[in-house]
């Protein structure tokens, strides 16, 4: 392996806090019109004429989908359905600078690693094809002929050779239904299902506890079960404020009829408390809304003891309400009737030991306490989470947990009450309908074959971390990415770095410059394409034809299928759409003797979804119904009917064994997440506005009495330093397998390294920040901090990168 440089450490250069950082004190509210004017300024500075234009249209029918995150557009929305960060998104897209190729002429590719990703991201959208030679320093110029004709030899020598698994095609959520599906097929016809996606670092857990228990993979509510019907709305594990803004309309309209809200969270976030709502007069000049009734302030991968205490309580209340011929607590007809499971489960909540629970929650009992008489005093409950369960290392357990947690009560298919894993990216969810799945159900493969008339592989295929591990082991010979940033997004920043430079040829579809770019294989292409705002007119004969541009489809974070039209000039007449570039290379790689029809999936969008209906369940009649207002919703069997698709036909009470994570003395458990101004590895400007930072990113919020006894003040420059045994760092127990190799290398790099050597990880140069956190738990941004997240260090049986536990020192600098 090639020696790690500097900026392969830091993911961006940065060794010290930026000069103009400012910290004062976090806010205790979200939005109203300082956040509006904020985006707004953010949209005239980007774009001035162009993104304002776009944002009236953002989320209406005939306009595009936001950018920005899965939350679900209201049936009738609002004249302005955005929000601030969807204004960001916006802006960030629709920006007048370009990184064009006198740019690219101008700044070498030594020159621009050292870049921050904030800078990088600034430079503007790219224009047209670029590529970095063997041994070059500059990406030069090149047509869309050569361009695709490189990666098309490459992908053909590889299926000639039969080793078609050196290829792996990683795709980001923001990719529309349309390319997705062509995108698949293109892996599969090549004969791999190396199709690792973003969610494979996000959501993965989710699917992969829901699956089992529920029998789909995808949340149970709709967004009139949280505004009109739930009693009770739990927020666990998740900042809408900021990442989900329009969510905090959801449950502002929720308060407004009575219901309650519970937030668990080891961070007091500002959204979760008082909401100012901007579209409306309170929000504008009153005291707003508030939000929160509890707070339970967890520490960091507490969740799954907190679940086992809370169901035990419920399982104990329901003994004592039936022994005083009271009604009973649990809703033993539905589980009886729909479940099975529960007899094992209860057996396991009667074994919890509270010191675990106290350990691992921090929580007072009489706060437990009180919660349960939230739970009881709701006829529905809703569960909303997001990142702050999936990704731990035992994020799948504590999934099911939660699951269990519904189920006791009954509160799965029924007005009001449900599961709602928050999906981020606008079309994570899609993307896996349409088969981005590295381990796709033999079902959906059996349909494709049939549609297509192959046989597509059936071998699992690599998710996110074994992709680094295979361009690692020098075992990728092409990478390709349909956007997204995996230098930046995938965790151990420097073995990943080290590992992408080193693929022979890395291919990104793009619409800006970003990291990935920068730490390039070999031989490495830029392909621009289209964003969601633009108009996809395709080629200039269909111009002519007819004036309507084409639009594409995505799926919500509630199954909600609808169109999406770009309607603003190109940022540059060069660029191509996403699945008109991936239709162009099919045709390419797999040559005349393949039936598909690739020159008509990238000309007419019909004609995918015309083959989309036959192989996806639920597309039925595709193109009329999504041409109708606000789509459709895909069917949900225990949403809809309480039937429940798992091994045995019935919903599943699970057993998870609890691993209290027990971080040694003188430690921090630290997550890595969001600031109020990035979308993910795009950082749209330097403040986190309710945490009370501004101007610089490299902070670590430490608890005040946590810093008192290391003996470190605020204000303070330490490095963070992460420890990693090898296993499962600072955790106790045996959980199950992981659900690939993981384990394995952990062990072997356990033997090696021994408890007394754990490996070190170092992100240079934070600021100390004072912070009301959980203690014990400190929280840095992603992704200057995902240096520190080994690579083996994922959640069992999802693989997803425990990027929210990671255990750390703060060493003075
Ligand atoms: N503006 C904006 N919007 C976005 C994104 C963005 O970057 N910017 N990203 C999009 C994407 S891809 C995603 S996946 C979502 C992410 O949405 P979130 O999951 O809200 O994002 P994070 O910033 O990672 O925040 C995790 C939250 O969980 C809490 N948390 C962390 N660990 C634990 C724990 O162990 N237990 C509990 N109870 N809480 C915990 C943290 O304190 C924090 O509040 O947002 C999407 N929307
Ligand atoms: N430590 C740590 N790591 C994490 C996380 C964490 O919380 N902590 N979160 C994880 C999560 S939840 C996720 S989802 C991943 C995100 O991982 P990715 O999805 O790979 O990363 P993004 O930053 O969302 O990708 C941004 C890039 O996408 C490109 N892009 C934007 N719009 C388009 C488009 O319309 N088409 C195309 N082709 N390209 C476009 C732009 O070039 C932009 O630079 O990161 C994960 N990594
Ligand atoms: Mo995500």
């Amino acid at each position: 392996m090639t020696e790690v440089s500097d900026e392969a450490r830091t993911n961006g250069p940065a060794e010290a806090p930026e000069p103009t950082l400012r910290v004062g004190p976090p806010r205790h509210d979200a939005a109203g019109v300082p956040g509006v004017l904020h985006a707004l300024a953010d949209v005239a500075e980007e774009s001035v004429s162009r993104g304002l234009r776009a944002l009236p249209l953002v989320n209406q029918h005939r306009g595009f989908d936001c950018p920005g995150c899965a939350w679900p557009e209201p049936g009738k929305p609002h004249l302005a359905e955005f929000c601030e960060n969807g204004a960001k998104a916006v802006a960030e897209e629709t920006t007048r600078k370009r990184a064009d190729a006198a740019f690219f002429a101008e700044q070498p590719v030594s020159e621009l690693a050292t870049w921050t990703n904030h800078r990088l991201g600034k430079s503007g959208r790219l224009t047209e094809p670029m590529l970095r030679d063997e041994g070059a320093d500059h990406y030069r110029p090149v047509t869309w002929d050569e361009a695709l004709d490189m990666v098309a030899g490459e992908l053909r020598g590889l299926r000639d050779a039969g080793t078609p698994d050196r290829a792996a095609f990683y795709t980001s959520g923001r990719t529309s239904n349309e390319a997705a599906f062509l995108y698949q097929l293109l892996a599969r016809k090549l004969g791999t299902n190396n199709l690792p996606d973003c969610s494979n670092m996000c959501h993965e857990s989710s699917g992969s506890a829901l699956t089992e228990t529920l029998g789909i993979g995808k949340g149970s509510v709709s967004l009139a079960d949280i505004t009109d019907h739930a009693d009770l709305i739990v927020v666990v594990g998740q900042n809408p404020g900021t990442n989900h803004p329009r969510m905090l309309t959801a449950l502002e309209a929720a308060k407004d009829r009575g219901a309650r809200i519970v937030a668990i969270n080891p961070l007091p976030e500002a959204g979760l408390q008082t909401f100012r709502n901007p579209q409306r007069i309170r929000g504008v000049v009153g005291a707003g809304t508030k939000l929160a009734d509890r707070f339970l302030q967890v520490r960091l991968a507490g969740d799954l003891a907190l679940f086992q205490a809370v169901n035990r309580l419920l399982l104990e209340r329901d003994g004592d309400a039936r022994a005083a011929g009271h009604e009973p607590v649990l809703d033993h007809d539905f589980i009886a009737t729909h479940t099975d499971g529960f007899e094992e489960a209860a057996a396991a909540w009667r074994a919890l030991s509270w010191s675990d629970v106290d350990a691992a929650t921090g929580l007072d009992r009489a706060e437990i306490e009180a919660f349960v008489d939230d739970v009881v005093g709701a006829r529905s409950v809703v569960v909303c989470w997001a990142m702050g369960l999936t990704q731990h290392k035992q994020a799948v357990a504590t999934i099911r947990e939660v699951v269990s947690f519904l189920l006791l009560r009954g509160n799965v298919g029924r007005p009001g009450a449900g599961a709602c894993p928050v999906r981020g990216h606008s079309n994570v969810q899609g993307d896996r309908t349409m088969g981005i799945w590295e381990r796709p159900p033999a079902a959906f493969l059996d349909a494709l074959g049939a549609e297509f008339g192959f046989e597509p592989p059936r071998d699992p295929g690599h998710d996110t971390v074994d992709t680094v591990r295979a361009m690692r082991d020098g075992r990728l010979d092409v990478f390709m990415a349909m956007g997204g940033n995996f230098a930046a997004a995938t965790p151990d920043t420097a073995l990943t770095e080290t590992a992408l430079r080193e693929v022979p040829l890395t291919v990104h579809v793009s619409t800006k410059l970003n990291r990935s770019h920068v730490v390039p294989g070999r031989r490495s292409l830029i392909l621009p394409c289209l964003g969601r705002t633009e108009r996809d007119d395709g080629d200039h004969r269909r111009a002519a034809r007819d004036a309507a541009p084409r639009f594409v489809t995505v799926e919500d974070s509630m199954s909600v299928v609808h169109s999406s039209r770009g309607t603003l000039r190109p940022a540059s007449d060069m660029l191509r759409s996403e699945p008109a570039i991936v239709a162009d290379l099919a045709r390419r790689v797999l040559g005349d003797d393949d039936p598909t029809p690739w020159e008509d999936f990238g000309d007419d969008y019909a004609r995918i979804r015309e083959s989309i209906s036959r192989v996806v369940p639920g597309f039925e009649d595709f193109e009329r119904r999504v041409s109708e207002p606000g789509g459709f919703v895909l069917p949900h069997p225990p949403r809809d009917v309480r039937e429940f698709p798992t091994a045995t036909g019935k919903a599943r009470f699970t057993v998870n064994p609890l691993e209290v994570v027990r971080v040694p003395e003188g430690r921090l458990l630290l997550q890595t997440l969001r600031s109020h101004d990035q979308f993910n590895t795009t950082i749209y400007g330097q403040d986190d506005r309710y945490r009370g930072v501004t101007g610089g990113r490299r902070v670590v919020f430490v608890n005040p009495r946590d810093l008192e006894e290391f003996g470190v003040a605020d204000g303070e420059t330490v490095d963070l330093v992460s420890e990693w045994n090898g296993s499962s760092a600072g955790t106790s127990g045996n959980g199950g397998a992981a659900r690939t190799g993981g384990t394995d290398e952990a062990a072997r790099t356990a033997r090696t390294h021994g408890a007394a050597a754990p490996q070190e990880r170092r992100a240079p140069g934070f600021r100390v920040v004072a912070f009301p956190t959980a203690k014990g738990c400190a929280a840095a941004y992603y992704p200057e901090t995902n240096v520190l997240v080994p690579l083996d260090h994922t959640a069992e049986g999802s693989n997803t990168p425990a990027s929210k536990s990671v255990v750390i020192r703060l060493e003075r600098r």
